[in-house]
């Protein structure tokens, strides 16, 4: 099993994360944890924030000389902003003397959309800074840090994982006409919104434009592919052992998501099933070794049952508008009870290329976490053999079997 736990606030000291459960001797790509943090803070669309910020994740135990010893690893993501707000996150009772920046105001004006009012009212937080400093999404770059660990090991199985922008607001790529794994792969970090197709991605930043411009702000969905993931993760047999659902839950789970479907998922709603299933057809052409059943389509995003089948894993996620409007509804003054526009803070106009990097760690996560609950192994020696063991028998099943030899 691979669990983690996140703690930290957006303007506390920073961010921690223990991630359990990984096998010993795993390499670790430091690098390769930094640059998912970086695609976490770009694309078009957000704040001021992401300019003070370089996130980079320090790792301060379970691993030694570069690997994983199988001890939980617990990694911390400082906040460059904690320097200008020490007189008002302070853990002590007292601000301690030296502490920088200003002692800001109470929040009292909830915003709607945030998790402001029900988490006030819940806690009986009196100032919703002690609310909104835990729900903002700012937790999401210790995720991106416990998932870029959790996709080192998918890839050492040869499992990768990608994402590409569907939707920013109403301009949306038509369905149909599915983006490749290698097209994905290829956008650029810094791409603006990293869709596929540029024109349409030049549509959504003109919205995105529009939005800022109005004081407004945008949702939108994006893609998340995993290739060669093997075959046989999750079951069928148990509702909670399902692997749709299980995906489902780890990306609802991301601030301001709100709908999650898997392959062409609500599309398939209103569709007859001839038009929906993805057939099994024979294929006599193969040579000696190759697989004798192909499937033409993948309209199911690589899971039957709750199961993978060992096509491409496609799963979108559905984000709405953040919630922070800089022209901001009507709300009620918590101290008052009295009408008042809901609080501004510091916000992004779209942040839906951040969500697409964070929906790729928690995929990541869920596939790990499914990968070692089907092969075990607590040392990479002992997965890798599980992996390529059982990997050979369900290839040797299908595969066109060698021509008995004449006596
Ligand atoms: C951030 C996500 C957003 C940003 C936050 C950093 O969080 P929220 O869900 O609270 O809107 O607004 O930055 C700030 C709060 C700020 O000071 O600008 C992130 O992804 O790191």
């Amino acid at each position: 099993m691979l669990r983690f736990l996140t703690s930290g606030e957006s303007h506390g000291q920073g961010l921690v994360t223990i991630l359990e459960g990984l096998p010993a001797g795993l390499a670790i790509d430091f690098d390769a944890i930094t640059l998912e943090l970086r695609r976490r803070q770009a694309g078009y669309g957000r704040g001021r924030r992401m300019a003070i910020e370089s996130d980079r994740a320090e790792i301060l135990s379970g691993v030694r000389r570069g690997k994983t010893t199988g001890a939980p690893v617990a990694m911390l993501v400082r906040n460059k902003d904690w320097e200008n707000w020490q007189n008002t996150m302070h853990v002590e009772p007292q601000a301690p003397a030296g502490s920088a920046g200003a002692n800001r105001a109470p929040v009292v004006r909830p915003r709607p959309g945030h998790a402001d009012l029900a988490g006030a009212l819940k806690y009986d937080h009196d100032d919703i800074r002690d609310v909104l400093e835990r729900a903002s999404a700012r937790e999401t770059a210790a995720r991106v840090a416990a998932g870029a660990v959790a996709r080192q090991l998918l890839l050492a199985v040869g499992c990768d994982i990608t994402s590409h922008i569907t939707g920013i607001g109403a301009i949306v790529v038509p369905a149909g006409a599915p983006v490749s794994f290698e097209a994905a792969r290829a956008l650029a970090p810094e791409a603006p919104l990293r869709c596929a197709d540029t024109t349409i991605e030049r549509q959504m930043m003109a919205a995105i434009d529009a939005a800022k411009e109005a004081g407004d702000t945008l949702g939108g969905s994006f893609e998340v592919i995993a290739r060669n993931v093997p075959v046989g993760l999750g079951s069928y047999v148990q509702w909670d052992r399902k692997l749709d659902g299980r995906l489902a839950q780890a990306l609802m789970s991301i601030p301001a998501i709100k709908a999650i479907s898997i392959g062409d998922g609500v599309e398939g709603a209103r569709r007859p099933g001839s038009q929906v299933h993805d057939e099994i057809v024979a294929n006599p052409a193969a040579a000696t070794g190759e697989p004798m059943i192909v499937r033409p389509t993948n309209r199911a995003g690589g899971l039957e049952g709750g199961v993978t089948n060992g096509e491409e894993l496609r799963v979108t996620g559905f984000m709405k508008p953040i919630s922070t409007l800089m022209k901001p509804l009507r709300s009620v003054d918590l101290t008052t009870l009295e009408e008042a526009p809901a609080a501004i803070e510091r916000s992004d106009t779209c942040a839906v290329p951040a969500a697409a990097v964070v929906g790729e760690a928690m995929v990541g996560l869920v596939l790990a976490d499914a990968l070692l609950e089907r092969f075990g192994g607590d040392s990479m020696v002992d997965l890798r053999a599980r992996v390529t063991g059982t990997g050979s028998r369900i290839r040797g099943r299908v595969a066109r079997r060698p021509a008995p030899a004449r006596a």
